[in-house]
């Protein structure tokens, strides 16, 4: 399965011949989803995160046209430092940014599709696309659900926050047959609260449940990926009402400014930073540290399996 495109690190390379447990990391989050230097800190305490808890790291990326399963530290400081100035790369962007020898910056969905050309079936981000609120006129549909539907990579994330529409996320995923699993949860929690009103499919409570289910899917060929949303731990949530009324002034913004496509989601994020006082981006690393946590722990067992 070796792409003639792609770089797979040593480190990761050697883990994954030997069997041993991998958690893929996203870079947009790093170059769009945080400000400079936070996003470089909270890579660098993901990574750390990961190896305390028993697996090898590997952030994605592309670099000069080569896709990358593993970065350097120093190659992290380079996305988080020129941030947004770098392509916020989605599927559509892959083979025009390759060919052109140019950087990218995955999102879940490339993230998806890198690791699983690496052999990496375990990935750890913050949080998922999804069905923007208003689609039934944008058609603003995250690439991230149609690669949940196709590509066989588990990804954990804090569910998906409310700058989105979650009931008509959930409703896609089901059309897509994506098993959305709550961990230790039947409510899908809202990334920065841990509070929907909505249900997920299953509540799965230990590493070793999700894993296994994740195994059995792979081995029942069914070709898409798994949702497992790991709830924000109850000290590092923000209230409900705070977050909800900082999400409706960004996304009142937005609109006024014609902000949509690509840009929409670091906008977003961005915006309810500032609103929050930066309360938001607190939260956010902490759910992406507790996610990574979480995803190091299913791959530890999946590989043990
Ligand atoms: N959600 C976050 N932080 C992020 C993103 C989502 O909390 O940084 C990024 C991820 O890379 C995700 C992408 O795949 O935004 C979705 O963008 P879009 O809505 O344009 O598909
Ligand atoms: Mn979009």
């Amino acid at each position: 399965m070796l792409n003639q495109y792609l770089d797979i690190k040593p480190e990761v390379a050697e883990a994954l011949a030997a069997g041993k447990p991998v958690v893929a990391l996203e870079s947009t989050i790093i170059s769009h989803g945080m400000p400079y230097p936070q996003n470089v800190e909270t890579a660098l305490r993901v990574e750390q995160t990961v190896r305390e808890n028993g697996a090898v790291p590997a952030t994605i990326a592309i670099i000069g046209g080569r896709l990358k399963a593993g970065l350097t530290p120093e190659e992290i400081e380079y996305f988080g430092k020129k941030g947004t100035e770098i392509t916020k790369a989605s599927r559509r962007d892959l083979a025009v940014l390759v060919s052109k020898g140019e950087d990218g910056a995955t999102t879940v969905t490339t993230t998806m599709m890198i690791a699983y050309m690496a052999g990496i079936r375990i990935f750890a981000t913050g949080g998922i696309g999804g069905v923007h609120r208003g689609a039934e006129t944008t058609m603003d549909i995250s690439a991230d659900l149609q690669e949940l539907a196709n590509t066989p990579v588990m990804v954990v994330c804090a569910g998906a926050k409310a700058i989105l529409d979650l009931k008509l996320t959930l409703e896609y995923l089901e059309t897509q047959g994506v098993p959305v699993i709550g961990y230790g949860t039947k409510e899908l929690p809202a990334f920065y609260s841990r509070h929907s009103g909505l249900s997920v499919d299953y509540r799965l409570d230990t590493p070793e449940e999700v894993a296994k289910a994740f195994r059995v899917q792979n081995e029942l060929g069914l070709k898409g990926g798994m949702l497992v949303t790991n709830p924000i731990p109850e000290e590092y949530a923000m209230d409900d009402t705070v977050i909800n009324q900082a999400i409706e002034e960004a996304l009142k913004e937005m609109n006024q400014l014609g902000i949509h496509g690509k840009e929409a989601t670091p906008f977003l994020l961005a915006k309810v930073k500032d609103l929050t006082g930066g309360d938001s981006l607190d939260s956010n690393i902490r759910l992406v540290l507790n996610n990574a946590k979480v995803a190091s722990q299913i791959a530890a067992s999946y590989c043990a399996g």
